[in-house]
C-alpha cells in the first residue's frame, strides 16, 4: 500500500525481538535496517542508483554503499552506444556484464540505459554518411544486439532518450532527419521483439510536470498505444535545480500516463544548487527530492525512483553545469545529507 503509516510500537517491538534472538550482530542490523533500501520495503517502489562502473571496481566503500541502499541499479554510462560498439560489428559488453553480475549477486534489479539517444553514439556512426535505408538496419541491428545480449536480465529498457525539445517539437537527430518519427515504433517494436519480458520506457527530462513537453509524450503515447506499439513505461529523469524551483503538478502528469496503460517511473534524480551550499539551498534540496518521491508513492503505477548517483565524488554536474554541484544525497566523503533523511523517512512512512 502506499503512503500508509506504520504501527510505531510494532517497529519497536521488531527490532527489539531481533536484538534478543541474535544478539552477535546488532551493529549490522541496525545500520542495514536504516538504508533507504531497508526503508522502501513493502512500498511497492524500488530506489535505485546510477552506478560508475569504474568506482564499483576500485572502492570498496562506493561498492558496499551501493549494495546496501539500493534494490535497482543502472549503468551510468557502459550501456550507451559508443562503449557497446565502440567499432562496427565490435562489441564490449565487459563493463555492462560485470554491473549485472553485482545486480544479481546482491538481489538488484537493472535498468538498461539507453538504446536510442542523439548523444554517446560511436564515432563510426556520426563520421560516415550512411543512406536513411543503412541507418533504420544499423539501428535495428544495434537494437537487436543489445537488447538480446542482455535479455533476461534487464527490469526496464530507456528505449528512446530525450526525443523532444522542451517546447514540445522534435528533437534534430540523425534519426529524426534520416528516419522520420516513425524511428519510435520501430525501436520499440524491435525491442520488443528481442527481449519480451522486459518492460520499454520512453525516458526525458523536465518531463516531470505537465508542460509542453510531458504534452507531447502523452500525444505521441496515445498515438503509440492505439497503433499496438509496445510502449510500457513513462520515464521522468528528474534533474531538477533549487535555483529553478520543482515543478508542481508531477503527480497529474503521472496519472494521465497512468491512465493510458503505462507505468512510470523517475529515473535520474538529481537536486543541484550554485554553490556555495547554506542551510536553506540543503533544506530547498530535500524538498527536491521528497517532492518527487512523494509524487512517486501517490501515483498507482510508479514502481521505482532512481537518483543519477549517490555521492558528490561522483556527480555529473559539476562536469556539466560551472559553479553548480552538491547534487546527490551524500556529500564527497559520503555522509548523508538532509535530502538523504527525508528521501528514507518518506519510504518509512509508506512502508
Ligand atoms: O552522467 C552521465 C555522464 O557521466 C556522461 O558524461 C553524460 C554524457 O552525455 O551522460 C550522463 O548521463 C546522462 C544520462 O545518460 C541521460 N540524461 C542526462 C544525464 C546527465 O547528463
Amino acid at each position: 500500500m502506499r503512503l500508509r503509516h506504520t504501527v510505531p510500537g510494532a517497529v519497536a517491538l521488531t527490532s527489539l525481538a531481533f536484538l534478543l534472538i541474535i544478539p552477535a550482530a546488532p551493529a549490522a542490523a541496525a545500520s542495514a535496517s536504516d538504508t533507504l533500501r531497508a526503508s522502501a520495503r513493502g512500498t511497492g517502489v524500488r530506489i535505485g542508483t546510477a552506478v560508475n562502473t569504474d568506482a564499483l571496481a576500485d572502492e570498496a566503500q562506493y561498492r558496499d554503499l551501493t549494495a546496501a541502499e539500493f534494490n535497482t541499479v543502472t549503468a551510468e554510462n557502459v550501456m550507451k552506444w559508443q562503449l557497446t560498439e565502440p567499432e562496427r560489428g565490435v562489441h564490449d559488453w565487459a563493463a555492462a556484464d560485470r554491473l549485472i553480475e553485482f545486480a544479481q549477486a546482491n538481489g538488484q534489479k537493472v535498468r538498461g540505459h539507453t538504446l536510442v539517444w542523439h548523444s554517446q553514439n560511436p564515432d563510426w556512426l556520426n563520421e560516415e554518411d550512411f543512406t536513411p535505408t543503412q541507418l533504420r538496419a544499423i539501428l535495428r541491428q544495434h537494437i537487436f544486439d543489445e537488447v538480446r545480449h542482455f535479455k533476461g536480465k534487464i527490469w526496464h529498457w530507456d528505449v528512446v532518450n530525450e526525443i523532444f525539445e522542451d517546447d514540445g517539437s522534435w528533437r534534430d537527430t540523425i534519426w529524426l532527419r534520416n528516419l522520420g518519427p516513425g524511428y519510435v515504433a520501430d525501436a520499440f517494436r524491435w525491442a520488443h521483439q528481442a527481449d519480451p519480458k522486459a518492460k520499454l520506457y520512453v525516458n526525458d527530462y523536465n518531463n516531470e510536470g505537465i508542460n509542453p513537453k510531458s504534452d507531447a509524450y502523452y500525444d505521441l503515447i496515445k498515438q503509440l498505444k492505439s497503433e499496438g506499439v509496445p510502449v510500457q513505461g513513462y520515464g521522468m529523469q528528474g534533474h531538477l535545480a533549487v535555483q529553478y524551483g520543482f515543478p508542481a503538478d508531477v503527480l497529474d502528469n503521472m496519472r494521465r500516463f497512468e491512465k493510458l496503460g503505462l507505468d512510470t517511473a523517475f529515473t535520474e534524480v538529481d537536486v543541484r544548487m550554485l554553490l556555495p551550499t547554506d542551510t536553506a539551498k540543503v533544506q530547498a534540496q530535500a524538498e527536491g527530492y521528497n517532492n518527487l518521491l512523494r509524487a512517486c508513492l501517490l501515483a498507482q503505477r510508479c514502481v521505482s525512483y532512481t537518483v543519477w548517483g549517490f555521492t558528490d565524488k561522483y556527480s555529473w554536474v559539476p562536469g556539466v553545469f560551472t559553479g553548480e554541484g552538491y547534487a546527490t544525497l551524500m556529500d564527497e566523503n559520503y555522509v548523508r545529507k538532509p535530502a538523504y533523511a527525508a528521501v528514507r523517512d518518506t519510504l518509512r512512512l509508506a512502508a
